[in-house]
């Protein structure tokens, strides 16, 4: 029988629900079909919890036995936090399964898919892959880097300045694109800035949504210059933060060290790469402490460093309708910047949405 892609959007629908809640795991939706209606539908709601198939089946309104199955992500079929799903789908007699993507996660990596149709249920897989894809860059990334995927933001004017010349950003995009930004905070585990902006804007870095959930702020700080009196530090105890400084000044700055713990910091110590501390060093220590997604809110000399060291994975860029001028006023990458066209790393448009007058446009990394 043909599917009908009326259940697999549900299922993504349903899987997006799970956002900010279940990292470093995927977001999975799953829809139980039978005769054409909605029998049971379910979710990954956190981390460590049911997978979003067990969640479908616990909610069943009735018997299942030869149902159509809808889920976003190849069911797993080895034993982590959770049994099989696999396992359930077979037990509950289901007919046929549509699968949305493939799981890179090497212990299912297409054995999901084998197992199922082993025991002799029908399997479409590539249902309205593009758009289940979607769903889950950050987990692709970490299942098989065991690094962020790094997001890099900025609002700018239309002559691509992020601030005037005399340094005033409050707003440079509008109120409805600024509560976009508090989503991605909720939604990405970290958020990473340089000292330069801490030291300029004195910022928080949490998510102001109601219910939303604050990332791990990581501070790249070489030199450890960032004050004990800043907002940062004194939320340390409350709001985790890293501060990752150059391990050969370890020794000079204990004393700094030891105030920035007492006040409730982490601090990460880094080989220097040019000068700062080496960023893809720092990627794999995060990824080491689970920190699958990053979003990356400058400066311009940390963000052209990221992006020179080939860390940044996607663009989420703001446009307004403004124009600021100035040689002076900032730029939202700075750096020592590249000589040839040719060696800029290029990104394909993922997303473009209008934001009243504000443009939203969302790129990746082109692989
Ligand atoms: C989820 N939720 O709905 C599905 C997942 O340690 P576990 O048992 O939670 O297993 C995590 C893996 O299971 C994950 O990496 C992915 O490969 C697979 N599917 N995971 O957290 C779900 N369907
Ligand atoms: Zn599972």
């Amino acid at each position: 029988m043909a599917y009908d892609d009326r259940f697999m959007s549900l299922a993504i629908e349903l899987a997006k629900k799970g956002t900010g809640a279940v990292n470093p795991n995927p977001l999975v939706g799953a829809v139980i079909v039978k005769d054409g209606r909605v029998i049971g539908e379910g979710y990954h709601k956190k981390y460590g919890g049911l997978h979003a198939e067990r969640e479908a089946f616990a909610s069943l309104t009735e018997d299942c036995t030869g149902a159509e199955f809808y889920v976003t992500l190849e069911p797993c079929c080895h034993y982590g936090k959770q049994p099989p799903c696999t396992q359930a789908i077979i037990e509950h007699k289901i007919a046929h399964v549509y699968v949305g993507s493939s799981d890179p996660n090497p212990l299912v990596a297409g054995q999901g898919i084998k197992e199922l149709e082993e025991n002799g249920i029908l399997v479409t897989s590539g249902v309205k892959k593009e758009d289940c894809d979607r769903l889950n860059p950050v987990f692709f990334h970490y299942i098989t880097t065991k690094t962020p995927y790094v997001v890099m933001k900025y609002a700018m004017t239309l002559d691509g300045k992020i601030a005037t010349k005399t340094g005033k950003s409050k707003w440079i995009s509008n109120e409805a694109s600024r509560q976009r930004v508090q989503e991605f905070r909720h939604e990405l585990t970290g958020i990473m800035a340089g000292i330069g902006t801490v030291l300029a804007d004195n910022p928080l870095l949490t998510t102001r949504l109601p219910n939303g959930r604050n990332p791990i702020r990581i501070i790249c700080d070489s030199h450890l210059n960032i004050p004990l009196e800043s907002r940062l530090v004194q939320t340390a105890d409350e709001i985790p933060l890293f501060v990752a400084m150059l391990d050969k000044e370890k020794y000079i700055l204990k004393d700094k060290i030891s105030k920035l713990k007492e006040a409730g910091a982490q601090i990460l110590y880094l080989p220097e790469k040019e000068g700062h501390t080496d960023l893809a060093a720092l990627m794999k220590e995060l990824g080491a402490r689970g920190i699958d997604g990053l979003l990356l809110e400058g400066g311009g000399v940390l963000n052209e460093s990221m992006l020179r060291e080939g860390l940044v994975d996607e663009m989420r860029i703001f446009v307004a309708p403004k124009v600021f001028g100035g040689v002076s006023a900032k730029t939202p990458v700075t750096g020592c910047g590249i000589d040839e066209v040719t060696e800029a790393e290029e990104f394909t448009l993922s997303e473009l949405e209008r934001i009243g007058n504000d443009i939203y446009a969302r790129y990746v990394k082109r692989r």
